[in-house]
């Protein structure tokens, strides 16, 4: 398995340097910031990245995430030219040694959390989602913006597209799903990349927006779209994790066994008992989820793809991007080598 770890480029606070101090780490899964979704990636931008990481004994060769347009997602005939360019950028990525790509099919929104620095009783804080603060949250008339949500749509843009959403239905975002992986995942087969899509975060509708890609059934329908290991999944415990619906181990087993995980999101959820959710340490006792029998799932079955800790709490005062800290992503980090270790499996170094 390769160890790995998101950096959101030249201006986060976690350096590359401390990255690489962190054990057994191999890759940064990063992605170009500067270029406007649906555009195409200059090459210098992704040269640069891949040398900055190997200066630093690192190898940049996962995305995430070049992100899907609302025009493709709508099936506006905009979304022709954003997919031809992002068949380009999966050919320029690979180009560099990128071996996957993440992305998601959430309209509007990625992440959706109530809260982003929710203290607990040792004193760290991490980002919640709590059904009686949500309530009270309607994008119709807020400005709501967390991070992950596409900051630079306007008030006025949030109420089209949930409206254009809300028309489409989930069976009209199927279609275009289909549209767009007809056409990509050719492409990433020609190419050697594996494309990963993340589920969605949480896995359920959120201000009545449609949201596909949520459980076994929905996974099953999008795999078998196109069935090419080059249409994978980004196997994220904790998004699929916060609902109590979600068996993540059966899933991991499943899919690693069938060979359909490319990417594999690596942290711990709580549920409470209202089905809201905290995001926890990475520990099996503190959250829902049993992290030794997901890592032992991937073992038995034979997965050598790409995993990060994702999210991590806030811990030792660090201050920054919320769950994107060092430290406690360190500690996930830390966390599921030894169960790798325990469990039989091997670390692939650079
Ligand atoms: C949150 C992440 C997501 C993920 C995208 C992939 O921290 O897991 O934002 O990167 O959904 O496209």
């Amino acid at each position: 398995m390769k160890s790995s770890f998101r950096w959101y480029g030249e201006s986060d606070p976690v350096s590359l340097k401390y990255i690489s101090q962190i054990p057994g780490m191999r890759s940064v899964v990063s992605a170009v910031y500067d270029v406007k979704p649906g555009e195409v990636w200059p090459e210098e931008s992704i040269e640069r990245l891949c040398r900055l990481c190997e200066e630093n004994g690192l190898v940049f060769d996962i995305v995430e995430s070049i992100p899907v347009t609302e025009e493709i997602k709508l099936g506006l005939p905009e979304g022709d030219r954003h997919i031809e360019n992002y068949c380009e950028n999966i050919r320029r990525c690979a180009k560099y040694g990128i071996k996957c790509i993440t992305y998601n099919f959430m309209p509007v929104f990625d992440w959706t959390r109530t809260q982003l620095d929710k203290e607990a009783p040792d004193g760290s804080t991490s980002l919640v989602m709590y059904w009686d603060q949500m309530k009270g949250l309607d994008p119709l008339k807020d400005d709501i913006c967390l991070p992950g949500w596409d900051a630079s749509y306007s008030r006025e843009k949030i109420r089209e597209l949930i409206v254009a959403y809300g028309e489409l239905g989930e069976e009209g975002l199927w279609k275009n799903l289909e549209r767009f992986l007809k056409k990509i995942i050719p492409v990433a087969e020609e190419c050697g990349v594996r494309m990963a899509i993340h589920p969605d975060d949480p896995p359920y509708p959120i201000f009545g927006i449609p949201r596909i890609i949520t459980d076994e059934k929905n996974i099953d329908r999008m795999l078998s779209i196109v069935d090419s290991p080059a249409n994978s999944l980004c196997l994220c415990i904790g998004s699929l994790g916060c609902s109590p619906k979600n068996d993540m181990v059966a899933l991991t087993k499943k899919y690693a066994k069938a060979d359909r995980i490319a990417f594999m999101h690596l942290r711990n959820v709580k549920i409470l008992p209202d089905t809201s959710f905290e995001e926890s340490g990475h520990l099996s006792a503190y959250g829902s989820v049993d992290m030794n029998e997901v890592v032992k799932a991937l073992v038995e079955n034979g997965f050598d793809g790409y995993f990060r800790p994702d999210h991590g709490r806030m811990i030792w005062g660090e201050t920054g991007k919320p769950g994107y800290g060092l430290f406690d992503r360190a500690l996930g980090s830390a966390y599921i080598n030894g169960l790798i270790e325990a469990n039989g499996g091997k670390l692939e170094l650079l």
